[in-house]
Formats: C-alpha cells, structure tokens, sequence
C-alpha cells in the first residue's frame, strides 16, 4: 500500500495477541436461540436435528482449520480448542474468533435444509457470539472442558424431568418449576423413573454428555519414532525430524473428524489418546 497523509490511523489499531504458550478456547453461542429454537419448533428439551446441525458446522470448522485440537458442543454453544503452541494468525484474539464465528455460521446455514428439509430458513437468520480465554496449564484446560460436561449434565437431567412434568405428567411450566425447586439430582432421577418409567441412564448419550469432536489419527509410534530417529541421526538429522514432522502433519491433515458422545471428565479419555494434548501437534 503506498504511504499517504491517511496512513496514521493505522496507529489506532490495538495489538491483541493472545497470550504465547497457553491453550486457546474459543467458545461460540447461539445468539436468542430461545426465541430461535422455538420459531423452528425444535423438540424439548433435545432436537436432535438441531444438535447434528451444530456437531456437521464445528466438523467443517475443523477441517477448515486443522490447528484445532479438539471441540466440545452442547445446546446451541461449542468450545473450539487450539494447541498450546498455535501461531494461526499470530494468535491475534479477534481474527480467531471472528473466522472461528463466521465460517461456523456459513456452515451452520448451509447444513440447515440436510438437517430441516421442510423448514427453510427466514430472517432473522441464526448467528452465533464468540470470545477467547486462554488456559495455561493441561488441568486448566481439561477442567474447563469438565466444566462444560457437567453443565450440560445438569441441565439436561433438569430440562428431561421437567419436560417429563409437563408433556407427560400434564403439569404447567410453574408447576413443575416448583416440583422441581430443591431437588438433587437422585430426587430428579427417581421421579423420572418412578412417574414415567424413564430409566435416566438409557437416554441418548448426546444429550446426556453433549459432543466431543477430534482428529482420530495417531502420531509415529514413539517407540519406533526415537528408534529411527537415533538410527538416522548420525546421518541426517535434520532431513529426518522434518521428513516426520511432515509425515506427521499430513497424516494429521487426512485424520478422519469423528464425533463422539462420551466423558472427557474421566482422564481415561485424554489418556488413550495421548496425541490430542501431546507437545509436538
Ligand atoms: P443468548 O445466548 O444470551 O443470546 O440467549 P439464548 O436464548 O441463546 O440462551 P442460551 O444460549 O443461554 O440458551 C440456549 C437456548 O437454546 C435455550 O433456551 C434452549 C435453546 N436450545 C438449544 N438447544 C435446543 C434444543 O435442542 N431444543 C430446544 N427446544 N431448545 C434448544
Ligand atoms: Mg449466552
Ligand atoms: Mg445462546
Ligand atoms: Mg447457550
Ligand atoms: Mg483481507
């Protein structure tokens, strides 16, 4: 761009790099999905239409953006996780979250009529919010991603029982608003079974524990890995490591993203599969 008088303004522009060596979650939202849930007639409390809707747009985010590590989805929100050592965009916070935010919500609206063919959509159109916060340590990380599997098991045995009350046990929102004010959750589990013969354990698994999305690849062996590598690093080690590390990011690029429905607040989850929050993405 040629320098002119008007160049200054540049100056304005806030620096609003991340910060370096910290786990990046950008969480999106669905903006009024209240009001947007119940214009389409989504199911109460769970549309499952509405829910593989959201888990194919954060699929294509992902492959749209391969330093995503794993994403985590429940409702009308999904978690976006980037590795530690993620240099996309410099790390800038609002380029991140805008391109995380408007490819999620193209993708979101080109999905729709697969997911409602019988309900095209009109304005207002859906749109999503976004924000960034950065997680310095493993735990941090994994206890935020606990934090949104929790939440999404709470709400949803609270949204079952209480939509049990109504659209089976003929109750009026109050009412069973206040059937429920106080209860634990063994009260709410006993009340399914007992008054509906609702066994919480058998409902869905995407509803009791949300949508967990990553790569399904598996790195070299680090077993054979270092063996070659002290093989070939009398010769060349340099070609070697970037030969690898190459290999390794194409196998990366062609992982499959597969979608799942299970805990990551076991640590059996992140143990058996180590690759997700390994050093060398
Ligand atoms: P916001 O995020 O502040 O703009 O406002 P909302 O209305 O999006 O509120 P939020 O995000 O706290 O709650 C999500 C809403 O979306 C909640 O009212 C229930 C609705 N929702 C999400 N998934 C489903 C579904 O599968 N079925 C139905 N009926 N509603 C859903
Ligand atoms: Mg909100
Ligand atoms: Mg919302
Ligand atoms: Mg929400
Ligand atoms: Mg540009």
């Amino acid at each position: 761009m040629a320098n002119s008088q008007y160049e200054y303004v540049k100056q304005f522009e806030q620096p609003d790099r991340l910060l370096p060596n910290t786990w990046i979650v950008i969480r999106i939202d669905g903006r009024g999905f209240t009001k947007f849930a119940s214009k389409y007639g989504f199911e109460k409390p769970n549309d499952r239409r509405a829910l593989e809707l959201m888990n194919a747009a954060a699929r294509a985010v992902m492959s749209e953006l391969p330093d995503i590590t794993i994403a985590y989805g429940v409702s009308d929100e999904y978690s976006f996780v980037f590795h530690k050592s993620c240099s996309l965009f410099d790390r800038r916070s609002s380029k991140l979250v805008s391109t995380i935010v408007s490819t999620f919500t193209a993708y979101y609206v080109h999905f729709w009529p697969s997911h409602f063919p019988n309900t095209p959509l009109s304005p207002p159109l859906p749109s999503f919010d976004g924000r960034a916060v950065c997680y310095p340590t493993v735990q941090n990380l994994q206890d935020y991603m606990s934090w949104r599997q929790v939440d999404c098991h709470i709400n949803n045995l609270y949204n079952t029982t209480f939509w049990a009350l109504i659209q089976q046990g003929g109750m009026d929102a109050t009412e069973a608003e206040k059937k429920l004010k106080g209860t634990l959750a063994a009260d709410k589990n006993e009340i399914l079974f007992s008054q509906f013969g609702i066994n919480y354990n058998n409902e869905p698994e995407m509803y009791k524990k949300g949508s967990v999305v990553f790569r399904d690849y598996e790195p070299v062996d680090p077993g054979t890995h270092n063996a070659t590598a002290e093989v070939d690093n009398m010769a060349r080690p340099v070609q070697q490591s970037k030969t690898q590390a190459e290999n390794d990011k194409k196998k990366r690029a062609k992982a499959p993203i597969v979608v799942e429905h299970i805990s990551i607040i076991n640590r059996d989850f992140w143990d058996r599969r180590p690759w997700l929050l390994s050093n060398k993405p």
